[in-house]
C-alpha cells in the first residue's frame, strides 16, 4: 500500500516547553539567546499541539492521510536524556498514537528530529559517543510502550542537517561552529541510529527506517576544481549518510581533506548497516556547487542555482530533481536499496488569508502536483516507492527562521492558534481520495 501522509516535529509544533516534567533541549536553549532566531521567537509555544492535539488528528482524518509522521521530544519522556521516564510526556504520545489509530491512520514516529535533551548537550551532545547509547535506550523505552501500534519507526530525521548546520556552521542548536571537526557528530548520530535498530527490534518494532536528506548535486561549471567541489560536498551531504547504513562502509573522504576517522571503531559499521525495512528521503531541491576559494574552511561554496521559480524561503522548485534522485538512489545501491518513503517534501510561501478567510496558496498546489508526478515518474522507472509525506500538516516553528516561514497544508494564527485549512489542503484531499 502505498501511504500519503503529513509530516510534523515535536520542536516545531508542540509548544508546551516545560509542562508535565519536560526537561530542556538544545532548542529551547538556543531559540532562547539573543539573535539566533529571526525576531527572537522560539518554540515555546509554537501550535500548540501539545494541547491541541485533537484538533490536528481530526484535520488528518478528513484530509483521508494513510499516515502521519511526526516526532517524539526525547527530553519530554526522558528530561535528562536517560533514566526513568517521564510518564506524562510518554502518555501524551500514547494517546496520540491511539487517536491516530482510532482513524486508521498509520503512525511514524520518528525518534529523533532535533531536539536532544539538554542534560547529554552538556557532555557533549553528539560529539561524545555515550549519546548514541543513550539514544538506544530511550529508543527501547520507547517501543516498550508503542511498539505494538506504531507502524513506521524513523529514527533519526537528517542527520546531515543537524551535524550541518548544529555543529558545523552553528546556525541550529547546539551552535557549535566546527566545521569539518563536526564529523564525529555524524558518526555517533549514525552509530546511534544502528543501535536503536537493534534496541526497536528488541522491542517489538515493525518496520524501522533512517530519514537522510537528499539533494541532486551539480557543478558549477565543468572546471576541474568546480566538478571536485561538487564531487566532495555529495560525498558530506548524502554520501556519508547513504553509504554507511547502506552498505556498511564510509565513503573516500580525501575530497574534503579527512584522511582518518579516528573515532570510528571496530564493529561499529556492522551496527550502523543493520538491515532496513525503507529508506526515508527529505528532498526540496538540487544544490549548485562551486570550488571556494583558498581562505574558506571547506572545500566548497553553495552557487545559486538560476532558471527556476522560488519559494518563499527562495528555495528553486526542480520537482524534476526528486526523480532524478529517486533514481540515482536506485542505480547506486541496487539491491541494497530498501523501498524509499519520501518522508518530506514541501514549500513556504507567505501564505495570508483573504477577507474571506481563505488562503489560495496556489502555488503550493503547483509545487505538490509537480513533485507528486515527479515521484510517480521515478515508479515508473522502476524505483518502489512507498509514500509520500507533504511537510508540513501546520504552519510552523522553521527553526533559525522562527515563524517566517509558512510550510502548512493549514494556516496557523499563531496568536490564537486558529486552524484554517488551505486550498492545498483541499487540493490534497481530493488528490487521495482520488488514488
Ligand atoms: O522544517 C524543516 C524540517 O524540520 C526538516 N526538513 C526541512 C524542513 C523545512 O526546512
Amino acid at each position: 500500500m502505498f501511504l500519503w501522509g503529513t509530516a510534523t516535529a515535536s520542536y516545531q509544533i508542540e509548544g508546551a516547553a516545560t509542562a508535565d516534567g519536560k526537561g530542556p533541549s538544545i532548542w529551547d536553549t538556543f531559540s532562547h539567546q539573543p539573535g539566533r532566531i529571526k525576531d527572537g521567537q522560539t518554540g515555546d509555544l509554537a501550535c500548540d499541539h501539545y494541547h491541541r492535539w485533537t484538533e490536528d488528528v481530526a484535520l488528518l482524518a478528513d484530509l483521508g492521510a494513510d499516515s502521519y509522521r511526526f516526532s517524539l521530544s526525547w527530553p519530554r519522556i526522558q528530561p535528562d536524556g536517560r533514566g526513568a521516564v517521564n510518564r506524562a510526556g510518554l502518555d501524551f504520545y500514547d494517546r496520540l498514537v491511539d487517536a491516530l489509530c482510532e482513524c486508521g491512520i498509520v503512525p511514524a514516529a520518528t525518534l529523533f528530529h532535533w531536539d536532544l535533551p539538554q542534560a547529554l548537550e552538556d557532555e557533549g551532545g553528539w560529539l561524545n559517543r555515550n549519546t548514541s547509547g543513550y539514544f538506544a535506550e530511550y529508543a527501547a523505552k520507547v517501543a516498550d510502550r508503542l511498539s505494538d501500534r506504531v507502524g513506521l519507526w524513523i529514527t533519526l530525521n537528517e542527520p546531515f542537517v543537524h551535524m550541518a548546520y548544529g555543529y558545523a556552521l552553528g546556525l541550529h542548536a547546539p551552535g557549535r561552529t566546527l566545521l569539518i571537526d563536526a564529523l564525529p557528530a555524524a558518526h555517533h548520530q549514525l552509530l546511534g541510529h544502528g543501535l536503536a535498530v537493534q534496541a526497536l527490534r528488541a522491542h517489538g518494532a515493525g518496520q524501522v527506517l533512517i530519514t537522510n536528506n537528499c539533494t541532486p548535486v551539480r557543478p558549477a561549471s565543468d572546471s576541474p576544481a568546480d566538478l571536485a567541489a561538487a564531487g566532495a560536498y555529495d560525498t558530506l551531504h548524502n554520501r556519508l549518510f547513504n553509504d554507511p547504513v547502506l552498505t556498511g562502509s564510509y565513503p573516500d573522504m580525501s575530497g574534503l581533506g579527512v584522511s582518518s576517522m579516528p573515532f570510528v571503531l571496530d564493529g561499529d559499521l556492522d551496527v550502523i548497516a543493520a538491515p532496513l525495512d525503507g529508506l526515508g528521503v527529505n528532498y526540496y531541491n538540487p544544490t549548485l556547487i562551486a570550488a571556494a576559494g583558498p581562505a574558506a574552511g571547506l572545500p566548497f561554496e553553495a552557487a545559486e542555482l538560476t532558471g527556476h521559480p522560488r519559494t518563499g524561503f527562495g528555495w528553486p522548485v526542480v520537482p524534476d530533481g526528486l526523480r532524478e534522485l529517486l533514481v540515482s538512489l536506485k542505480e547506486g545501491y541496487g539491491e541494497k536499496l530498501p523501498p524509499i518513503y519520501v518522508t518530506e517534501n514541501g514549500c513556504s510561501y507567505p501564505d495570508v488569508p483573504g477577507a474571506d478567510g481563505v488562503v489560495e496558496d496556489l502555488d503550493r498546489i503547483d509545487y505538490l502536483d509537480a513533485h507528486i508526478q515527479a515521484v510517480d515518474a521515478a515508479m515508473a522507472q522502476g524505483v518502489d516507492v512507498r509514500g509520500y509525506y507533504v511537510w508540513s500538516l501546520l504552519d510552523n516553528f522553521e527553526w533559525a527562521e522562527g515563524f517566517t516561514q509558512r510550510f502548512g497544508l493549514v494556516h496557523v494564527d499563531f496568536a490564537s492558534g486558529r486552524r484554517t485549512p488551505k486550498a492545498s489542503y483541499h487540493w490534497l484531499k481530493r488528490h487521495i481520495a482520488g488514488r
